[in-house]
């Protein structure tokens, strides 16, 4: 087992990206299983690796990074894989970054995790019915918008090799049926393909273990 290696994190679609990616680079890594609003992310030894208290983390080495996007991006830069489309050039890394921030944006923060918020969690944050509503239509809205890009033309978000963006848009896409929103057909079909994947499969027995 490797370990210089470590991921923090399980339970939850953020988490689930980087156990994913790990997989799909064919990293050894040791897991901390530690899960949200278990208290576990308030430890004093937790919040000295991340001040925001939030899983998932990354540490490889000596270097620590958190941000599930920022983690899998770093992943697919640092372990190249003939399988991982991970451009360094200028405009082929705006193209991705357009996919990533998009996804992280619209669909993870300003979407599914207000719906999150303020119905699945809303003991905490508040009863928001206006709000709920309005989300899972900004989500309808935008993933309608972009479904003719997602895997019609060619089998990934970018090409003919799985990239950063297709995990983190699969991880929403489970998460948005999780919360009950429905997804076009052809969209479906795409989330099928990704959910097939082997490493898919692995991650998803890792990050949901308990
Ligand atoms: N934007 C962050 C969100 C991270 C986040 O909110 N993580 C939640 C779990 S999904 C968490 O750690 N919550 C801490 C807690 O509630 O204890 C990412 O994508 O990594």
């Amino acid at each position: 087992m490797a370990d210089d290696l470590i991921l923090w994190g399980t339970g939850t679609s953020r988490t689930m990206r980087p156990h994913w990616m790990l997989l799909e680079l064919g990293q050894e890594y040791i897991t901390r299983p530690i899960k949200a609003r278990t208290g576990e992310t308030l430890a004093p030894e937790f919040r000295r690796i991340n001040p925001r208290h939030k899983i998932p983390v990354l540490r490889h080495g000596s270097f620590t990074i958190a941000e599930s996007a920022a983690i899998v991006q770093y992943l697919a830069d640092t372990f190249p894989s003939p399988s991982i489309h991970a451009p360094v050039d200028a405009a082929g890394r705006a193209v991705l970054n357009e996919w990533c921030y998009f996804i992280m944006t619209e669909l993870d923060a300003a979407s599914l995790y207000t719906v999150r918020r303020h119905l699945g969690l809303k003991h905490i944050y508040g009863e928001a019915p206006t709000a709920v509503d309005a989300a899972k239509k900004y989500f309808a809205h935008n993933l309608e918008a972009m479904a003719p890009r997602i895997g019609i033309e060619t089998p990934f978000l970018l090409g003919s090799r799985l990239s950063a963006a297709d995990i983190l848009l699969t991880t929403c896409l489970d998460w948005a049926i999780a919360e009950g929103l429905a997804l076009p057909d052809s969209v479906m079909e795409y989330r099928r393909r990704m959910t097939r994947r082997p490493a898919y499969r692995d991650a998803f027995a890792r990050n949901y273990a308990d």
